[in-house]
């Protein structure tokens, strides 16, 4: 064991007894195998008692709100919020130069420039809907979150050992990235991402009101290193997206094949259609340099009707929303939403599709009937499934065997039970049901509306998330969980995949600027500098915290100057975050244990300012302050 590792084990928790076993043993992976009885009877519970641990981590959208959240599962307790496309007044992100740095690498130079304009250095909306792990092997890894912007076109990526975002990507020529998943196997590898919004391919303003001439596109990135991959033109919008476990293929539902650009143009056809991608011929393509690039990518033509190897269209069902495999490696779900069934689709009959002519439609083996708006399924790795029906407000378990029986003619009902929910379920999740993992103990069923199940909060309310015991046949609502705009999907990993560290590493990435620039000032930023290092009119002020004081008292700048202030928090037990916060500056960031943070402003208003930290660490928490001097102008 490490010095670094022997730190890590003494722990707040460690030192207040009671649950240390559960929390080091977490920290150590051996969290499963090695649960107390407390803790096993927990599983079966979710009403934790105060100081035990969930068995599972939750991972949750956000919609609109723009960042990602951590929930205890089932308990459903929220534990954290990851801001990744949003600014976040707590940590600073979206104005650190470290989370900037993060927020404007991976843009296009046409958005940099556009912002610019406009004062901006990036986005600072989101429209986060899908998070997903990573995976080795068809199962998840722990290693990295990955999500989509549908609201300005972005893919990022969560570490799953700091829990923060390391690399957001701006996806060139598609719009508005929504469908997103990993692939599963043999490693993540591809990230496959849809694009929503259908343009002209080169969308400068020489084609406008000519839909004929959209397209809509489809994107693997390279989940290592963030780039764009490749992309594929389809026809018709993409909404949701899933692969395969054999590492074969990729498919997006779309729910305007019309290519309408109104509400009854879109849902003018009773079937639209998924796109199957094929991953070896796309790989293939590209190689034999079939392919234009644009915008630094190689963009391939899957359009219907190009007849070429790299996609092929399977009617379906009338605007299919979900798509999702079933844990036996064999079976995809996709959900009719306006009609009310689901399509199964055998992906072991997909190469006889890119193989021969044969029919789009033999890839389907069933088509139950389950009620009005089916939407999303969810899987309990027994070979069952659940749906989500909008419309009835319901959640439907089904057997897959018998929709396929039923379908080849058998007279069997397929539909195991329903359960109403409250209201309007838009995903639902199950206990690790997208990995061949899937353990059929827990569904949560994400309602998009709460009405009256709970105290009025104005016009504005909560959505509904509830969580569904699905261990026997009668499925049964345990849990009322409101949570505010919006998270649209979630995914549940066991606990003993995700496996975050207490304190930074020092040598951590993320400051690399912020050691480099220390370096050339000749500077540690552990041990700081007691005097700001000037340069020209850019004043750099390295300052180190440790509870409950920081190295400077107090520093002196000059009106105009523009000032960047680097903090590194010493302290390293874990829990005891450092804050800086510059009053009437409209600065503010977090500093972990053992991490370093830098912001920079200009220090346009002369006097004394106070700057504190804003981080509760210690009974002297209040007398954690300084000053900073800003001598005015011509002095
Ligand atoms: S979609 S309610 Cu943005 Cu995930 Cu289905
Ligand atoms: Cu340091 Cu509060």
């Amino acid at each position: 064991m490490s010095e670094h590792d022997k730190k890590l084990n003494v722990t707040r928790r460690g030192m207040l007894g009671a649950t240390a076993t559960g929390a080091v043993l977490a920290g150590t992976g051996l969290g499963s195998t090695l649960m107390t009885a407390k803790e096993a009877s927990a599983a079966a519970n979710a009403n934790l008692e105060p100081g035990e641990l969930d068995e599972y981590y939750g991972f949750w959208s956000s919609g609109q709100t723009g960042e990602l959240r951590i929930l205890g599962f089932p308990s459903m307790r929220e534990l954290m919020r990851i801001p990744v496309f949003n600014r976040c007044s707590a940590t600073g992100w979206g104005q650190t130069n470290e989370s900037l740095k993060i927020m404007t690498d991976g843009l296009l130079p046409e958005t940099k420039e556009f912002l610019a304009k406009r004062g901006m250095k990036t986005y600072d909306n989101g429209d986060l809907h899908h998070p997903h792990m990573s995976f080795t092997d068809g199962t998840y890894d722990g290693r990295y979150l990955f999500m989509n912007d549908k609201a300005n076109t972005r893919v990022a990526r969560v570490r799953c050992d700091v829990m923060k975002c390391d690399k957001i990507t701006e996806i060139p020529n598609a719009k508005a990235i929504h469908g997103l998943r990993p692939q599963k196997f043999p490693r993540t590898g591809y990230v496959f991402a849809n694009g929503e919004d259908e343009t002209p391919l080169v969308n400068d303003g020489t084609v406008l009101d000519d839909p004929s001439q959209y397209v809509n596109i489809f994107t693997a990135l390279d989940g290592d290193t963030m780039e764009v991959a490749w992309q594929v033109m389809v026809s018709g919008n993409l909404d949701n997206t899933d692969c395969d476990y054999q590492g074969k293929y990729a498919y997006s539902t779309s729910y305007n094949s019309e290519m309408g650009m109104n509400l009854a143009e879109m849902t003018e056809n009773e079937l639209d259609h998924v796109v199957v991608f094929n991953l070896a011929e796309i790989e293939a393509g590209i190689e034999a340099g079939d392919y234009q690039e644009l915008k630094g990518v190689k963009v391939l033509d899957g359009r219907k009707g190009q007849n070429k190897k790299y996609t092929r269209y399977i009617p379906i069902p009338n605007s299919p929303h979900g798509i999702n495999t079933a844990p036996d490696g064999k079976h995809v779900c996709i959900n009719g939403k306006l009609s009310p069934t689901v399509s199964i689709m055998d992906v072991t009959k997909l190469d006889a599709l890119f193989e021969s002519d044969a029919d789009p439609r033999s890839c389907i083996v069933g088509e139950p009937q389950l009620g009005l708006g089916p939407l999303h399924t969810a899987y309990d790795g027994q070979g069952n499934a659940f749906t989500t029906l909008f419309l009835d407000s319901q959640i439907v378990k089904w057997n897959i065997d018998k929709a396929i029986e039923a379908y080849g003619g058998a007279d069997v009902d397929p539909i195991i039970s329903k359960v109403d929910v409250h209201y309007q379920p838009g995903h639902n999740s199950t206990t690790m049901g997208e990995t061949k993992e899937a353990d059929g103990k827990w569904l949560i069923s994400m309602n998009k509306f709460s009405k009256d199940r709970f105290l009025n909060t104005g016009p504005l309310k909560p959505e509904n998330e509830q969580l569904i015991d699905i261990s026997t046949n009668e499925m049964k609502v345990v849990h009322d969980g409101p949570t505010f705009a919006e998270p649209h999907d979630s995914i549940m990993v066991r606990r003993d995949i995700v496996n975050p560290v207490n304190i930074w590493d020092r040598n951590d990435i993320t400051w690399e600027d912020a050691r480099k620039q220390a370096e050339a000032d000749g500077i540690d930023l552990e041990d700081g500098a007691e005097e700001p290092i000037r340069d020209g009119n850019k004043v750099r002020v390295y300052m180190t915290s440790q509870a409950p004081t920081f190295s400077l008292e107090k520093f002196t700048v000059k009106q105009g100057d523009e000032v960047t202030v680097y903090v590194t928090n010493l302290d390293d037990v874990d829990d005891v975050t450092h804050g800086f916060c510059l009053g009437n500056y409209g600065v503010a960031m977090e500093v972990a244990p053992q991490a370093t943070a830098s912001v920079t402003f200009t220090a346009d208003r002369p006097g004394v300012h106070w700057f504190y930290c804003q981080w509760f660490c210690h009974a002297l928490h209040m007398e954690m302050r300084g000053r900073m001097l800003v001598e005015p102008q011509g002095a």
